[in-house]
């Protein structure tokens, strides 16, 4: 290729871009929550680039204009979107039912329909948890809604560097939108949860999902975790460790969980995974006691093994974090640093056992945590998750209080991520940089610290962000469309997710929250968009923005769980 012939391409290719980014800019809609607003709460839409005289609130069950509006307008464009927003803030708006923001004179702008009601999130926090159920690997899943399967991966699994040699491993829930499982995610997904649970155990109830175990006497919700932690217990070593995964050497396509042909392997233990299975299960000790004591003891006893493990191996195993072994693809889930792990199962043994020695490794270590900048959690840093639960202990901790310093590091957490709320005009919690793989999950979990910064202070506006997060999620963004699978009066209809796009279903599982905007990798290295929060397609073999998986949903379950019950 010539020189001349570059340019020209060049130049094609930048006026293209140039054209691509006015038509964007050119948009003009009306963005809401598409699920709705508590009566009681702050409730703003954004008119996104254009203006209107003529703006109403509309009944859609009466058909009629019962309120005009106005907004503010919000000079500077936004980073990650372009676009230019003016706020119309109803809040004033009390009345129940179902509406729409229309303009009366241009019937092209015109927001989708949300509810006005008590506790329009109870559905969204419901659903997710429900989802999980249509994650279940090794039963069959059936419970007369349109997404069940038959029993799948029983013949969970051989070691991938012994072959010839087998264990049981069945059970757990298929990581995403394929069919792996890892031990890591599962252990972070399933504390999520029960944290949600252990927040607000009032709220939830035996018959709350339809699931198996709906009749017997067992909150469903700790139920649906069970399913999770009997399989990390199979993946427990007789040394205590925990091994990272099972899964397929390599992605060989779409199938229904059933009919999927590939073989699939147990691959070697690591810290990461023994630390936060240690974690998880000395969580679910404690909260499942009430229910379920010889459960309750055996989980107990799973969690001291596996520190014993992690006593044995005071260094990263292996080194550096888990690696794929060569020739093996997809989900590594690798963890360079398992400090954090590691401090947060001795905070959740020290709440179940109350020894000293894991307050001792506590003191020691905790010092050595990363300082926050802002890190989201993730089932490679668990920080967040780490000194929420320390500061649940209830007595002070000699010789210093580490409680006060985990309150200080956390207020200053939720502090830095407001600064970021102040500063992107759909009022998220995500930085312009940040658009990353899985952004909607970075945006919940920082709506996670904004709620320990509300618990520990009081102060509304860490709560109030908190909600604009999840109104992000839930429509309220630039690509004008709910996160959440089916939630929503326009949602995510084509997850990357094998199960929703092979059954014969029309509606995927609800209740899944996907990747999201994702700026840095590309399906076949094509932008959709120029603006980072604009790379999203809802289109199921976009897996880099549109996959589900276990991790996004629990994040979306405890913030929409602890924003719709928190009264
Ligand atoms: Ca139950
Ligand atoms: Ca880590
Ligand atoms: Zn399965």
């Amino acid at each position: 290729m010539n020189e001349y012939i570059k340019i020209v391409i060049l130049l094609t290719l930048t006026i293209g871009m140039i054209g691509c980014v006015q038509k964007e800019r050119e948009r003009k809609f009306i963005a809401v929550n598409l699920v709705g607003y508590p009566i009681n709460e702050v409730k703003q839409a954004f008119l996104v680039n254009t203006e209107a005289e003529d703006l109403v609130l509309f009944d859609e069950n009466t058909n009629q204009n019962v309120a005009e509006l106005s907004y503010s307008i919000w000079k500077e464009a936004d980073v990650a979107s372009g676009d230019k927003i003016n706020v119309i803030d109803f809040s004033d708006f009390v009345k129940e039912g179902v509406y729409s923001i229309r303009s009366t004179e241009n019937e092209n702008i015109r927001s989708g329909s949300f509810k006005i009601s008590g506790n329009p999130y109870e559905e969204v926090a419901i659903s997710s948890i429900q989802s999980f159920y249509y994650h279940r690997c090794g039963l069959g899943v059936e419970n007369g809604t349109d997404w069940g399967y038959n029993i799948c991966h029983i013949d969970d699994a051989a070691f991938y560097h012994n072959k010839s040699d087998k264990k049981e491993v069945w059970g757990g829930w298929h990581d995403a939108g394929d069919y792996n499982k890892f031990s890591v995610n599962t252990s972070l997904s399933a504390a999520l949860l029960l944290y949600l649970y252990e927040d607000m155990p009032d709220k939830f109830s035996d018959g709350q999902l339809r699931i198996p175990e709906n009749g017997n006497s067992m909150p469903d919700i700790l139920d649906e975790v069970k399913w999770a932690m009997d399989w990390l217990m199979r993946m427990q070593k007789h040394n205590g460790g925990v091994y990272h995964k099972v899964s397929q050497e390599k992605w060989i396509g779409e199938y229904l969980p059933t009919e999927d042909p590939s073989e699939r392997f147990i691959f070697k233990e690591s810290s990461g995974a023994t630390a936060s299975f240690a974690a998880s299960a000395a969580l679910a000790a404690r909260l499942y006691s009430e229910f379920n004591k010889a459960y309750s003891d055996s989980l107990r006893s799973s969690a001291l093994k596996a520190w014993e493990f992690l006593e044995d191996n005071p260094q990263s195993v292996p080194l550096g974090g888990f690696k794929n072994p060569p020739n093996v693809f997809g989900g590594e889930y690798g963890d360079s640093n398992d400090t954090d792990e590691r401090v947060w199962a001795a905070i959740e043994l020290y709440r179940l056992t109350g020894e000293s020695k894991f307050l001792r490794y506590i003191e020691i270590k905790f010092k050595n945590l990363p300082r926050y900048g802002v890190q989201p959690i993730s089932w490679r840093n668990v920080n967040s998750l780490a000194l929420s639960s320390l500061l649940k202990i209830p007595e002070t901790i000699e010789p210093f209080d580490l409680k006060e310093l985990a309150k200080e590091r956390l207020i200053s957490q939720a502090n830095n991520i407001l600064r970021t709320h102040e500063r992107n005009n759909y009022k998220n919690l995500v930085k312009h940089t940040e658009y990353y793989w899985g952004s909607n999950s970075v945006g919940l979990a920082y709506a996670y610290d904004l709620i320990k910064g509300y618990e520990l202070t009081n102060n509304e506006k860490y709560l109030n962000a908190a909600f604009d997060q999840l109104h992000f999620v839930l429509g309220r963004n630039p690509v004008n469309r709910s996160q959440v699978t089916a939630v929503g009066s326009r949602s995510v209809m084509k997850p990357y997710h094998q199960l929703s796009e092979l059954d014969n279903a029309e509606s995927p599982v609800p209740g899944m929250l996907v990747g999201g905007p994702n700026n840095h990798s590309h399906l076949n290295g094509n932008a959709i968009s120029s603006f980072p929060a604009k790379n999203y397609e809802d289109v199921f073999k976009n897996y880099l923005v549109n996959e589900v998986a276990i991790n996004y949903t629990a994040i979306l379950a405890y913030v929409s769980g602890y924003l719709a019950f928190k009264n």
